[in-house]
């Protein structure tokens, strides 16, 4: 059985509990990070020296951080071929699109938007700099959106591992008050990615416990 070490609130955490159910793994996660705590202890820091959450085990011998990384050794182990193609020509576009999510819209949203709105108090709250991570945020979203005018997910016609790394944030980037283009193809799909039981599972889940009041 997995072993997985991450509070659910945790949106890296979220990306790879959302792949644990895609992919109907049987799993043991322990509340570890933010006001849990944890994750300073010198067991956890064996584990993962960054003390950052998640973290997986497999076996009682391995452990694996870094969000990317834990997600291509689930997807390779147990996806099937069309969640993460066995061809590496195939593959590198379900890994380029996985990669530009994590790297671009995942940390353009968590900090620079998310932390602002939501991890900030009102009275200390940078609008202007919430304004301006949103407009380049938004740039971004386009590209997605061009690609979903013609394909139904963000790699192609099949729900891949960049659907994980990309969409997990969405939830959040629809739930909060902050400025939204109109992006018709991005809100279907995230419509789709809702309907998803373990999208609403892991993702689709409460953070009031992070908000600065
Ligand atoms: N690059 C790492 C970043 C991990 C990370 O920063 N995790 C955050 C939660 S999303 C964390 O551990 N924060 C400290 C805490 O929760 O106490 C990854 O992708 O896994």
């Amino acid at each position: 059985m997995l072993q997985i070490w991450g509070r659910k609130t945790s949106s890296n955490v979220q990306a790879l509990m959302w792949c644990v159910g895609e992919l109907a793994l049987d799993y043991r996660r322990y509340d570890v990070g933010h006001k849990h705590g944890g994750n300073d202890t010198p067991e956890f820091l064996a584990m993962n020296p960054n003390g950052t959450v998640p973290v997986l085990k497999d076996d009682e011998d391995t452990a694996i951080w870094e969000t990317g990384a834990i997600l291509r050794y689930l997807a390779a182990r147990y996806g099937d071929r069309s969640f993460w193609p066995q061809d590496a020509g195939r593959r590198s576009q379900v890994d380029m699109w996985a990669e530009w999510s994590k790297i671009n819209v995942a940390l353009g949203f968590t900090a620079p938007i998310f932390w602002r709105v939501v991890r900030t108090a009102p009275q200390h709250r940078d609008q202007q700099a919430i304004n301006a991570a949103a407009e380049k945020l938004a740039a971004l979203l386009n590209i997605a959106e061009k690609r979903l005018s013609a394909h139904h997910y963000l790699a192609g016609d099949d729900f891949t591992l960049a659907d994980i790394q990309f969409g997990h944030i969405l939830y959040r980037y629809y739930d909060i008050d902050i400025p939204r283009p109109t992006l018709p193809y991005l809100d279907e799909y995230y419509h789709r990615l809702a309907c998803r039981p373990a999208y609403q599972e892991h993702v689709m889940v409460a953070y009031e416990e992070l908000r600065v009041l």
